[in-house]
């Protein structure tokens, strides 16, 4: 049995749970207990406070876990990362109140920083041979330089709204970040496998993710010049219409060309565009 560590509540919960559903795992009671089993896949679920979930893995109590890659590195254990996940994305930057005059990072030297990440910030300053103060603190961490406590804060920002309304400005970035699959090095045979399988699983969600199904109609002299621009999986299908010089062209395209092809298929007298939703692709 596979035993995966996921944040109780928080940030994570949801989108970490979403994905568990989305690999066909059924969870049926909750959050509200601290460990459920999945009735049809083996793995046993853990739900637990996000800063813990490293240490945890580590002690081989959950052989995997989901958390944010900030949280990996600040509890610096020696676990693997296994998946970036691609949600719960944010960045570790720091802040200094608006008013302050900020050119680079030499402005730092010599200052105090509250934060949650001492580690982080510590190694982010040693890298770039900045001299400063830190105080690690365990929340709150944009009032601290309103009360005095510090002149710059190093701290989670996602839409910038907590620094805005704090008075404060992004300066640096110090570390991108989203929520990753982790693991501990040391499983047995069987959890390898049980994870080889939720992994594929994991990949074939994602992978849907990032495509979509697309159909439509064009003129058979412009069939080489729209299979181009539609790399698909190997190449299109392509089947004859019933009208006379018109065929019926599928493929998959992936999201981040998408409206680029979209365009380029207009261009070459495509009609009929039809554009679905992937929910599983295996490669
Ligand atoms: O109870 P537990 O200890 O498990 O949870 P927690 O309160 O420590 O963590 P939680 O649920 O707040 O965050 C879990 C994870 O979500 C973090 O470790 C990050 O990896 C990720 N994440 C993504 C964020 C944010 N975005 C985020 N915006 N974590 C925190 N924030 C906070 C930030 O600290 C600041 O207070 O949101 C505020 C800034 O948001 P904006 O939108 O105003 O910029
Ligand atoms: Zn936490």
């Amino acid at each position: 049995m596979l035993k995966i560590a996921i944040q109780k509540s928080g940030r994570l919960y949801e989108e970490s749970v979403k994905l568990l559903k989305e690999c066909g795992i059924q969870l049926n009671n909750g959050n509200k207990q601290l460990k459920t089993v999945a009735e049809n896949f083996p793995i046993e679920i853990f739900f637990l406070r996000d800063d813990d979930i490293p240490q945890y893995v580590y002690d081989s109590v959950a052989d995997i876990g989901i958390v944010g890659e900030n949280v990996l590195l600040e509890k610096n254990k020696e676990i693997d990362l296994i998946y970036k996940l691609g949600f719960g994305k944010c960045r570790l930057s720091l802040a200094v109140p608006k008013s302050m005059k900020y050119e680079s990072l030499k402005d730092i030297n010599g200052l105090k920083i509250a934060t949650t990440y001492a580690h982080i910030t510590q190694a982010f300053l040693k890298e770039n041979d900045i001299q400063a103060e830190i105080h690690e603190i365990s929340g709150s961490v944009e009032i601290a330089p309103g009360i005095g406590l510090a002149d710059v804060i190093c701290d989670l920002v996602s839409s910038g709204s907590t620094l805005f309304t704090n008075n404060l400005k992004e300066v640096e970035v110090v570390l991108k970040s989203e929520a990753v699959l982790v693991g501990n090095k040391k499983m047995s045979e069987e959890n390898k496998q049980i994870l080889q399988k939720l992994l594929m699983r994991i990949n074939a969600v994602k992978t849907a993710k990032n495509n979509k199904y697309i159909l439509l109609n064009a003129p058979n002299h412009q069939l080489e010049n729209i299979a181009a621009v539609l790399p698909g999986s190997k190449s299109p299908t392509i089947v004859p219409l019933a009208e006379e010089g018109w065929s019926s062209v599928q493929s998959v395209v992936n999201e981040n060309d998408f409206w680029e092809v979209i365009e380029k298929l207009k261009e070459l007298e495509a009609e009929g565009i039809l554009v679905i939703p992937i929910e599983k692709m295996i490669v």
